[in-house]
């Protein structure tokens, strides 16, 4: 089976409907992505049950002094996750205290994001903030895939680092754009799970990625 280039921002609430959506759609995943909001709810032991059905990223978008998203991105390591989003607006230090507490984390930098607001401070800091992630040791960043300018900008700096790109479906963005413009896995939410048939919707969404890669 060809390797999916989808990740599922899994940002649902009730413990039955996260779990169910994780069992049913796992396995034509990429990866599940969590945020604090799910991690809050049902605590830390979620990121290991969901794991058992797909990789997991936790989207804590740390922006902490080094100590302390050190810490965070430890607990999030002892209990299974395999990535975590920090943003990169925090200094270069507490980037790489992200990278340097687990060997077995992947750690991506925020350096642009979706929403209007991006422009009003971060957007101006890129290239700086993609510098200095790649010299923190960043395994990848999170980029924007409903801004295909600014992605493919990102792309252009990133070396082969990997790039995982939110804003897909509800946010305007397509996957295949998002894709062409130096994405490598696209992060989608609500496209998939409000839609009446999320796997069919996630299978529709392989398959449409596939065959262009294939033309
Ligand atoms: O710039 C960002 N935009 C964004 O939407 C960075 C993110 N991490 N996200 C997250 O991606 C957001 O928090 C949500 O979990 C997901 C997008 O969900 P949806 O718009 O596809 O429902």
């Amino acid at each position: 089976m060809v390797e999916s280039r989808v990740i599922l921002a899994l940002d649902l609430t009730g413990e039955d409907e996260i779990m169910s959506m994780a069992r049913d759609l796992g396995k034509d995943l990429f990866a599940i992505k969590v945020s604090w909001a799910q991690t809050m709810i049902h605590g830390a032991g979620i990121i290991r049950r969901l794991s058992e059905h797909s990789k997991v990223i936790c989207d804590f978008k740390l922006a902490d002094i080094p100590k302390t998203n050190a810490q965070i991105a430890g607990i999030a390591a002892e209990h299974g996750a395999w990535g975590i989003i920090t943003q990169a607006f925090a200094g270069t230090d507490s980037v790489k205290a992200v990278v340097e507490a687990s060997d077995k984390l992947k750690v991506f930098a925020v350096v642009s994001m979706t929403h209007g607001g991006s422009s009003q401070y971060i957007d101006g800091h890129i290239e700086d903030m993609v510098r200095d992630s790649l010299s923190a040791g960043v395994y990848g960043f999170v980029a924007p895939g409903n801004k295909p300018e600014t992605l493919a900008r990102i792309r252009s700096i990133s070396g082969p680092k990997k790039i995982i790109s939110p804003g897909i479906g509800a946010q305007g963005g397509d996957p295949l754009t998002a894709l062409r413009n130096g994405a490598d896995y696209v992060i989608v939410g609500r496209a998939i799970y409000q839609s009446h048939d999320p796997l069919s919707v996630l299978k529709r969404m392989n398959r449409t990625v596939h065959d262009a890669q294939m033309e």
